[in-house]
């Protein structure tokens, strides 16, 4: 794909700019560098151009009275930056050409890169796709988080087990961001509110914290496509008020002189590895307010700076909180303008109601966040007292309003009294935003059936939905440079400007058998690029002519990697029963990372890995299945692997998976979809045409019946599918597991007895679907007709059309 023509003056100022970037930042000289110096070289050349952009841009000034987006979030998963900037800047070939000028390839220098991994998955990796794509739709928009030292653990596998390591991605600095020392805020904790009654009676609260520290600013600029726009996301690091008490170091005590910098940076020491559920530590809540209170202080700030007064806020602002995990900027908000700006309660509520939107991530019960009363009352406690006064006003206003029912008003209240006392973060952020919404169809369907009810009868106007969205530019233009190629040339440039409507083009082109076969050729040849990368880091062979079937996530139980490795075992026995049969050759490729305490998780890992041992190494097997468990699963791997994935997995029990997003990025790349019913792939089935996908199972309607009658068991399914039986059979009696053949006993226990899941109930339509997946594969006319279908129905999926909606329907602002 070439997106650029070269123009040899600018290559050479590029190459000059390099050049004098290695000199004089990095310190060294052509002759003498390191592949990671040109590394740096390279990115703050390109930071350069990010900068002239975001300060010579020719709407600035109308952008200065834009009403401005602030997106807060506790995860940004982002990646690497150095394509993602180079190629929406337009100058990738540019790049490329003035390195080769220096005898250096940019594709060895991209790898040097490390993964920005401050997110666990979907969540954090929407709110990068967001990020890129507000900047591209030249929205006026800053994202708010954490700039953790550590993100996202690496993991190893040793033995066929996870293993945690920290992921040092600042060991060689940022070249992306800009350290601002000068902006800075304090953030307070603990200590004691006193009362006073001020003038004319009102009353009015000091909050005197036990303790405070600074957060500090760091931006990293954030470049749309074709140079849009350039936003900032925001990181606030913690430091202490003093760094060193000289006065102690002085007297012999050198830790007590460093103690309070040592507290106060390990705030934003490190990201909790926990996807969809809370960690329930302290730390976490400090986090969370850290955050929070930083960022409505700055654009507090910045918002007075412009206009002068805070009473016409939502005119000009909106916040949307990414989850629960910023829920606390309900209560902040109200506190910073009740107690520091003097706007009265009632206005002050008004204001933050308007101002405030939050999104819902997922329904899983142990991930909706509370915290313990005790824990806030010590921590933040003039916040726990605006809680207690918002669910006053709000359980008042009900009662007001004829509503007595000692059940409803249970449910809606701030404050849950059954397991100890504890503050519902979902029902803060609810009742203190003027829009809540869901990221897909069903999931916000089931929102209002079950999680908030109560609230969605009180407030039937406020749930929406967002069906989520992914950026085009990373997850086609950058990962898949060949498909990218094909396509430019088959519908022309102007596809990349307006892939939403344009792909559609494509669907002329899915009979053709040259279109097809082209097609074809690019998966193949990603395939052998994954190919060669799995024999680098695993030492095992994977023939690219067989089917890639693939399932990268987290590792989750609902997400029911253990049904993709039944369906292996299944096979495996199949092939092992019957080989001279001509199976089609396949590959099931596994990755993803297991919460550190989630053992359950863990123990899937390994039974991946145990099996995949069994299986690659079995002569009877032939070659004709293979399993790998690819390690450290991260933006920069799934770029590798979505573009050459022929079936993607997206397996969840229905109602449970809020969305899914990987979901998109294999569909839009042409891989098929083996599903259930379940987040967006309902909505991808309509688009793209169930008869190009392979939707299986329950739907969620009826796994909630089953659940309704207690149905939880896997015997029945066992007992009617002799696969089945004879596949936990064989994982219990430890032929994948001869040095401790009772590993698998209380898994397979697990599925009998209580299958919560629902993986036996599934499991014979899977082995159906998966039949079906091999017939098909079998017609490859037919094959890739669906694979080329599937990439032209996708543009709806695309990240700008999510945003569009979220300006116009949410934040009131024109793209
Ligand atoms: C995740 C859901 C996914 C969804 C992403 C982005 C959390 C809490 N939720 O289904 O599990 O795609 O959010 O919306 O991580």
């Amino acid at each position: 794909m070439s997106e650029e023509a070269l123009v040899p003056e600018e290559v050479a100022a590029f190459r000059d700019l390099i050049i004098s970037k290695l000199k004089y930042s990095v310190g060294t000289e052509p002759d003498h560098a390191v592949e990671h110096d040109w590394f740096e070289a390279v990115a703050m050349a390109t930071r350069d151009h990010l900068v002239k952009t975001w300060l010579d841009h020719p709407e600035r000034a109308r952008r200065h009275e834009s009403k401005r987006i602030y997106y807060l979030s506790l995860e940004y998963l982002i990646g690497r930056l150095l394509f993602a900037s180079l190629s929406n800047l337009g100058m990738l070939d540019l790049a490329r050409a003035a390195l080769a000028e220096l005898d250096v390839d940019l594709e060895r220098i991209r790898t040097l890169e490390p993964d920005a991994a401050l997110g666990n998955g979907g969540l954090g990796r929407l709110a990068a796709c967001f990020m890129e794509s507000m900047s591209s739709l030249g929205l006026v928009a800053i994202g708010y988080g954490i700039r953790y030292d550590y993100g996202l653990f690496r993991q190893t596998v040793v033995d066929g087990w996870q293993q945690e390591q920290t992921e040092t991605w600042l060991e060689f600095g940022n070249p992306w961001e800009f350290e601002r020392p000068e902006v800075s805020y304090q953030i307070s904790f603990g200590g004691s509110v006193s009362c006073a009654t001020g003038e004319q009676g009102a009353q009015c609260h000091v909050w005197h914290p036990a303790e405070t520290m600074r957060s500090i600013a760091y931006d990293t600029p954030v470049v749309g496509w074709r140079r849009a726009s350039v936003n900032a996301l925001r990181l606030w690091r913690g430091r202490a008020e003093t760094d060193l008490h000289l006065d102690r170091f002085n007297a012999g005590d050198y830790l007590g002189a460093v103690a309070e910098e040592v507290r106060a940076e390990s705030i934003s020491r490190v990201l909790y590895p926990a996807a969809d559920t809370p960690a329930g530590q302290e730390l976490r809540l400090r986090q969370e307010y850290f955050f929070v209170s930083a960022s409505l202080q700055d654009l507090l700030r910045r918002h007075l700076q412009q206009y002068g007064t805070l009473l016409d806020l939502p005119g000009h602002v909106a916040i949307q909180l990414n989850d629960t995990h910023p829920a606390i900027a309900v209560a902040e908000l109200m506190r910073l303008l009740v107690d520091i700006y003097g706007v009265p309660w009632d206005k002050s509520w008004a204001l933050t109601v308007a101002t405030l939107a939050y999104t819902n991530h997922t329904l899983l019960p142990e991930a909706l966040e509370t915290w313990p009363v005790a824990l806030m009352e010590r921590l933040l406690p003039r916040h726990m007292q605006i809680i207690y006064l918002i669910n006053a006003q709000h359980i008042d206003h009900l009662r007001a309003q004829g509503m007595h029912d000692f059940d409803l008003l249970r449910a809606v209240s701030l404050i849950e009294e059954d397991n100890g006392r504890r503050v519902r973060m979902g029902n803060l952020a609810f009742l203190g935003s003027h829009s809540v919404n869901g990221v897909s169809a069903l999931h916000t369907e089931l929102m209002r059936k079950t999680v908030f009810a109560q609230m969605h009868r009180l407030y039937p106007e406020r749930i929406s939905n967002k069906t989520n969205g992914i950026t085009f530019r990373r997850w086609l233009y950058q990962c898949n440079r060949g498909l990218t190629g094909l396509l430019v040339e088959t519908l022309g440039e102007g596809l990349l400007d307006d892939p939403e409507n344009r792909l559609r083009d494509l669907e002329p082109f899915a009979d053709q058998l040259l279109f097809q076969k082209r097609f074809a050729e690019v998966r193949q040849r990603n395939k052998q690029a994954l190919a060669a990368q799995v024999q680098e880091s695993l030492g095992v062979a994977i023939a690219p002519d067989a089917l890639f079937d693939v399932q990268v996530k987290r590792i989750h139980e609902y997400k029911r990697q253990l049904l993709n490795l039944l369906h292996c075992v299944a096979l495996y026995q199949a092939i092992r029963d019957e080989p001279e049969v001509d199976w089609v050759p396949r590959v099931k490729i596994l990755g993803g990372k297991a919460a550190s305490n989630y053992q359950q998780a863990k123990l899937i890992i390994k039974l991946a890995n145990d099996i995949a041992r069994t299986v690659n190494a079995d002569p009877t097997v032939r070659g004709l299945l293979k399993v790998v468990f690819l390690p450290n699963y991260n933006v920069s791997l799934a770029e590798a692997i979505i573009p050459a994935a022929d079936i993607s997995e997206q397996i969840s029990t229905a109602g449970l998976e809020a969305s899914g997003t990987s979901n998109m990025k294999f569909a839009l790349n042409g891989a098929l979809t083996i599903g259930t019913l379940d987040g967006a792939n309902v909505e991808m089935s309509e688009r793209i045409g169930r008869e190009h996908m392979f939707i299986f199972g329950l739907t969620a309607s009826q796994v909630e019946a089953r659940k309704r009658n207690g149905d939880y068991g896997g015997a029945g399914a066992i007992a009617a599918s002799s696969r089945l039986s004879e596949v936990l059979t064989a994982i219990r009696s430890g032929i994948f597991s001869p040095d401790d053949p009772g590993r698998y006993g209380g898994l397979v226990d697990g599925l009998i007895h209580h299958d919560h899941f629902m993986v036996c109930a599934d499991f014979e339509a899977y082995w159906q679907a998966q039949f079906e997946v091999e017939a098909r594969w079998r017609e490859p006319e037919q094959w890739w007709r669906s694979a080329v279908l599937n990439s032209a129905r996708m543009g709806w999926f695309s990240a700008d059309r999510t945003i569009r909606e979220y300006a116009r329907e949410i934040w009131g602002a024109l793209p």
